[in-house]
């Protein structure tokens, strides 16, 4: 018996240093140690020894007992450290090796221009509004005194969804809106995509956006249109531009007037940007007709107002010397990336 317990113990020490995963570890323990293991069965046939040998066997066999559990248990911290040292360096970061770069975005170049002209009016006590892009035609056309026979309702120059509602063809329709809704005083201004069914070139696309105002209140008169776009006028292009209004007709406005700038390259002498003229032209404006105001429910003779529309592309085209409009469509990072 004493003999089967030295093998026992040289049979675990054997398997033991093999061992090099906790399953294996513990299927050896149970091997040995368990209810039903070898060294727990030479125990339970103890009964069969003499009463000198139980004793002495008996201790060897506790003796082998502890000696195995203690191997165990060191053999257990031995891959325990093993397995943690695997798991840090697969952990390893190198904080000093190079971050990703991330790029950052900046904002369109008429994005940029739109915002800096919203906030020339924001500061002047406007509003910004907006509207839908698929309008009635009648907001689009009919409540702006254009009759059914101008040419701008030609379906050769307006995207016409169906018989009675387009894309729109200005922001004004917006303006229309505010005014059946709001009472006066009113001082906004609508921003937006506009479409006209134009073919593309370098100066036109069925796309591009407008800015237009409106201000309507008692005793509003042509000094406070032409004060309120004179202010804007410098703001946008500096305190030394002049400003000029020359007559003109828009049926929704009368009387009516285009505005021109004198020439931010020349200062006015004539150059390549103005083809000689000194001024250039840059928005147009009128008092709201009386029909306008009663078709949006604003009596005639208690409110008046003033209105006016810009061109964003043509603004922003002059601002940076573009010379060709695709360009602010095409979405090319080569020009994005220089404004
Ligand atoms: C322009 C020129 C002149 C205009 C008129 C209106 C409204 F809704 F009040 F009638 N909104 N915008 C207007 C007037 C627009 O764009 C060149």
């Amino acid at each position: 018996m004493k003999q089967k317990l030295q093998e026992i113990k040289v049979a675990a020490e054997k398997v033991l240093k093999e061992a090099e995963d906790m399953e294996v570890l513990e299927s050896i323990r149970v091997r040995f140690l368990g209810k039903k293991g070898e060294l727990t069965s030479v125990l339970k046939g103890m009964g069969a020894l003499s009463p000198e040998q139980r004793p002495v066997i008996g201790a060897l066999a506790n003796e082998i007992r502890t000696f195995l559990e203690k191997e165990i248990e060191e053999k257990k911290a031995d891959i325990s450290a093993k397995l943690q040292e695997i798991r840090l360096r697969s952990e390893i970061i190198d904080v000093t090796m190079p971050g990703k770069k991330r790029e950052i975005g900046k904002l369109h170049p008429l994005t940029q221009v739109m915002d800096e002209i919203k906030d020339i009016f924001i500061g002047m006590g406007f509003e910004i509004a907006e509207g839908p892009e698929v309008e009635y035609d009648y907001y689009n056309f009919e409540a702006l005194n254009i009759p059914k026979n101008h040419p701008a309702r030609d379906t050769q120059d307006t995207f016409y969804i169906e018989d009675n509602i387009v894309l729109r063809t200005q922001t004004s329709p917006i303006q229309v809106r505010v005014m059946e809704k709001q009472r006066p005083p009113i001082r906004i201004i609508a921003p937006g995509k506009v479409y006209r069914s134009d073919a593309v070139d370098a100066t036109h696309s069925p796309v591009f956006h407008q800015i237009e105002g409106l201000v309507v209140d008692k005793g509003v008169t042509m000094a406070d249109l032409k004060g309120t776009l004179e202010a804007f006028i410098k703001s946008l292009y500096g305190e030394e531009a002049k400003v000029r209004f020359r007559p003109h007709h828009f049926p929704f406005t009368e009387p009516s007037a285009e505005v021109d700038v004198s020439c931010f390259i020349c200062g006015g002498e004539g150059c390549r940007v103005c083809k000689g003229e000194g001024w250039i032209e840059i928005l147009g404006c009128g008092m709201v007709h009386p029909k306008v105001l009663s078709n949006c429910g604003i009596d005639p003779e208690e409110y008046s107002g003033f209105a006016f529309g810009l061109g964003l592309e043509r603004v922003a085209m002059r601002r940076y010397d573009i010379d060709d409009l695709r360009l602010f469509f095409e979405n090319d990072l080569r020009f994005l990336r220089q404004f």
